[in-house]
């Protein structure tokens, strides 16, 4: 497959760090439950010669942010930047912030905590990244279907979770002159100005999960949604399966030049999860109802 969109240079390091013929470990959304990584990186046997990913969303909400940044630097993951790390990121920034409306004093708090090493990995973490041996792609919420990769929108790929079929363009909002992190984003791609912004809290109910939509290659690897729990589609596979709220952490574990099978069987085959030891965070109900839109 012919590269769709750049890696960032970030991507690119880090791939150079991995050697012999190893497995790709795609990790879904972890919110700080670092005892269940251990033990899902136990599970699968993780080995230096592995590539780890994480699709976002290590931190907020669970028990251990920093302890899970620990494990990522250790392991020398990469880390794909879910809209918590955004959060974050603009808490410490609220001059330029990506997102609108002020941090939360949840991510006020976890940007206190954080040191050096931790900002580093996060202000370099991409937004997608592109594994071109698996013809696979991960972002952390996903993508508007029928739009090319490189003209995707920063935060809809962190946001999005589903499409209105019939108005999908209406809630689409310019992101042109926003210019959010600039420098960390820059090599990620080129927002399109006619790129739609899927506002959570705007999506009407009757809507589509996006992932039944999009037609690959390659295949999008995404988390962020824990409210449908694992998500199989034809060109997508959505691993957060909510370990944060009682649920599981889940991983696909792909061999060196495996394709996601589009055959589901095949591909649950590849999925490894481990139990959450408990509930750590309980759901806002009074802000899900639409779209489940804080869950994930
Ligand atoms: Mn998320």
């Amino acid at each position: 497959m012919a590269p769709l969109i750049k890696r960032t240079q970030t991507a690119i390091a880090r791939h150079q760090n991995v050697s012999g013929p190893g497995r790709t470990i795609i990790v879904g959304d972890v919110h700080g439950c670092s005892a269940e990584l251990e033990t899902l990186l136990d599970r699968v046997a993780f080995t230096s010669g592995d590539r780890l990913v994480f699709v976002g969303d290590v931190l907020a909400r669970g028990p251990d942010s920093l302890g899970v940044l620990d494990i990522i630097r250790q392991t020398g993951a990469i880390l794909v930047r879910g809209n918590h790390e955004q959060k974050v990121l603009d808490a410490r920034a609220p001059d330029r912030r990506t997102f609108a409306g002020a941090p939360s004093d949840l991510h006020r708090a976890i940007a206190r905590t954080l040191r050096p090493v931790d900002w580093s990995l996060l202000e370099s973490s991409p937004v997608h990244v592109a594994f071109n041996e698996h013809e696979l792609v991960v972002v952390h919420a996903g993508v508007v279907p029928g739009t090319a990769l490189e003209h995707q929108d920063f935060e809809t790929m962190m946001r999005i979770r589903t499409i209105a079929l019939n108005r999908f363009q209406v809630d689409a909002r310019s992101r042109r002159g926003r210019g959010a992190d600039r420098n960390s984003l820059s090599m990620a791609l080129r927002t399109a100005p006619q790129a739609p912004t899927m506002r959570s809290r705007q999506i009407e109910s009757g809507n589509v999960l996006w992932g039944t939509r999009w037609v690959g290659p390659p295949h999008i690897v995404f988390g962020h949604n824990a409210a449908p729990g694992l998500q199989l589609h034809p060109w997508a596979t959505g691993l957060d399966t909510g370990c944060v709220y009682g649920g599981r952490l889940t991983a696909l574990v792909l061999g060196a030049g495996r394709k996601v099978p589009r055959d589901l069987a095949a591909r649950r085959a590849l999925l490894v999860s481990v139990p959450a030891r408990r509930v750590w965070h309980v759901p806002d109900k009074s802000r899900s109802a639409v779209t489940q839109g804080d869950r994930a």
